[in-house]
């Protein structure tokens, strides 16, 4: 398989920080705003936009977790794919603010339509948005991100790596070709 290098530490680095200047700018600042990231990737990513938002504003966001994971009762990764929720963990109240959903990688939409759902079960929130590192095309809902990374449009047989320090101990987005 074939692997091309999309993003590096540096300019993933940058993307978050443009990506944070945009959701203080269009949230008019801190004021009601609440991050929830999604599973492993997406935890982190909120985690480092808070850490800016701290670095720039002095104001400490509340950041929420969802756990949820695709069923497939299938090894190969195509349809019959549906997202299962595992676990919330938003101890704050959601009623009234403004929510950002991150994820790593937007591809379906139908975790980030499954993270709405868990959202809006828990109050209801003023907002809802979307922010994502990649999006890589390919929707299935009429769902679109408002804060993204980078676009990078890709076929259905290629994907998207994207590694963390806090997880892989390194920092890269790669295309990956079968
Ligand atoms: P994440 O937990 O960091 O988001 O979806 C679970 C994991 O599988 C994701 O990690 C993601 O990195 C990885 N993954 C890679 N390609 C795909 C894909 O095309 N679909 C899904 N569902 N997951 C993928
Ligand atoms: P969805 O299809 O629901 O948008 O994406 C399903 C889940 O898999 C999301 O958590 C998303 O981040 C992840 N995902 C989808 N495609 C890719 C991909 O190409 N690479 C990585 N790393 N994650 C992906
Ligand atoms: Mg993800």
């Amino acid at each position: 398989a074939e692997e091309i290098e999309i993003m590096d530490a540096q300019t993933m680095k940058r993307a978050l920080t443009r990506i944070t200047h945009e959701i203080l700018e269009k949230n008019d600042g801190t004021k009601n705003l609440i991050l929830v990231g999604i599973k492993t990737r997406g935890i982190y990513l909120a985690k480092r936009i808070a850490e800016r938002i701290k670095d720039f504003e002095g104001i400490e966001v509340p950041v929420g977790e969802l756990d949820i994971t695709l069923y497939r009762d299938d090894v190969h990764r195509d349809t019959n794919e549906n997202p299962v929720l595992h676990e919330t963990n938003i101890p704050f109240s959601v009623t009234g603010k403004h929510v950002v959903l991150v994820d790593d990688v937007l591809f379906t939409a139908r975790t980030i339509r499954a993270g709405m759902d868990a959202v809006m079960d828990l109050g209801r929130a003023k907002r809802i948005t979307v922010a994502v590192l990649i999006d890589r095309g390919h929707r299935e809902l009429p769902i679109k991100a408002d804060y993204v990374g980078k676009n990078i449009p890709t076929s259905q047989a290629e994907q998207i790596s994207v590694r963390l320090d806090e997880v892989d101990g390194i920092e890269k987005v790669t295309l990956i070709r079968a």
